[in-house]
């Protein structure tokens, strides 16, 4: 399988799948698109016009597959690496997929939200919005919480594709709207991501583009350098 994954080294949902291939041992070319740029964004919108990152394609198959959680799936049927991010017991996949669905939406998507909202110019700001976004954040973070009191990783006891969700959503909604202090169970499920190799590694490839994230006097020193 030639895979080439269309990205950039800053996008969380891009982070998603460079984890899960990190992570798996899946080799690929990595394409780094410039959405603003029509001639670079021509071949995601091309193959998925709605025009979101991450794309992938397989050239052998002669085939696009958008969506971060679609494309770990594609890869994972077709190419087992050494980490399984999808249980093959159906009550264990279910909460992977879960999981999974729980972070993109509403950790992700609220997050993004906030972040966004600051590019904006001050008369285009949508002020209500980022308050529900961050509302929305409150609630996800309670509940991450009290399973993380439970277990080691968001479906259970093993990692899956919910953790390749969690950790760049986290990482930056830990910025966007940080942690409150009691929350140590979300806390200490944020270090246990941070330690992933994989997730080291995403960090380390995002480093360089970090000054060109809107909340970028946010972020902890210790993610400035490794
Ligand atoms: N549901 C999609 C979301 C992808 C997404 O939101 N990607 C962002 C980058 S992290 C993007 O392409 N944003 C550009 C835009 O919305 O125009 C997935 O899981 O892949």
């Amino acid at each position: 399988m030639a895979l080439t994954l269309y990205l950039h080294p800053l996008a969380s949902f891009c982070h998603k799948v460079l984890i899960a291939f990190y992570e798996s041992e899946v080799p690929f070319r990595a394409v780094t698109v410039d959405l603003q740029d029509p001639e670079s964004a021509a071949p995601v919108r091309d193959a998925w016009p709605v025009g979101k990152i991450p794309l992938l394609r397989d050239e052998d198959a002669g085939r696009a597959v958008p969506e971060s959680s679609i494309i770990i799936e594609y890869v994972q049927a077709r190419r087992p690496g050494p980490a399984s991010l999808l249980p093959q017991d159906p009550d264990a996949r279910l909460q992977a997929r879960l999981w999974d669905r729980f972070f993109d939406q509403y950790v992700s998507v609220p997050m993004q939200k906030i972040v966004l909202d600051r590019l904006h110019p001050e008369n285009a700001r949508d002020p209500q919005g980022v308050a529900a976004a961050r509302q929305t954040l409150n609630t996800a973070y309670a509940m991450i919480d009290e399973r993380a009191r439970r277990h080691d990783w968001a479906a259970g006891n093993a990692f899956t594709l919910a953790d390749c969700a969690a950790a760049p959503a986290l990482f930056y909604a830990a910025i966007v709207h940080p942690f409150p202090p009691a929350l140590d169970g979300l806390a200490a499920y944020f270090e246990r991501l941070l330690a992933r190799p994989s997730m080291r590694r995403v960090l380390r490839e995002a480093r360089p583009y970090f000054g060109i994230f809107p909340y970028r006097d946010a972020m902890p020193a210790r993610f400035l350098q490794d």
